[in-house]
């Protein structure tokens, strides 16, 4: 029942868009580095049908300017690129992970503190979107044993 308002919602709130077959996993975003103004968002995008998706955009509450970055090596120095798109082959899985691929979000409305919960849509080709909510973790991993 749950699931059916849920659809329901989403079909109201955008008349065109269409929940995706995907599921997020182990999605946070960081804490935003004191003195800056820009930090990442980490997440498995795992795709559950028979066709690849493609993520072309991820909007969220916090932030109007949200890019899709990977990290590359080049001559030994670690650069950082925007990329336009993310293909997620069918039945795969594509992970965001810290050196690699990552969600850049410039600009937080709001100071994005650890322990906070923010929204993020995905937004997929073929009109397709997943929202979801995911924790602000720390700078630091925690160490408590
Ligand atoms: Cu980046």
């Amino acid at each position: 029942m749950k699931k059916i308002i849920t659809l329901i919602n989403l079909l109201l709130l955008a008349p065109s868009a269409f929940a995706a077959n995907v599921d997020v996993d182990d999605a946070f975003m960081r804490e935003l580095i004191p003195g800056t103004q820009v930090t990442s968002a980490y997440m498995t995008i795992s795709n559950n049908s028979d066709k690849d998706i493609t993520l072309v955009s991820v909007s969220g509450n916090v932030s109007k300017r949200i890019e899709i970055h990977e990290h590359t090596m080049k001559g030994g120095m670690m650069q950082m690129g925007k990329l336009d798109s993310i293909i997620i082959k069918a039945n795969d899985e594509v992970i965001l992970q810290p050196h690699g691929l990552h969600l850049m979000v410039f600009n937080p409305s709001s100071p994005v503190k650890a322990g906070e919960q923010v929204e993020l849509t995905l937004h997929f080709d073929n009109d397709q979107q997943t929202k979801v909510i995911i924790p602000v973790k720390g700078l630091k991993p925690a160490h408590n044993h």
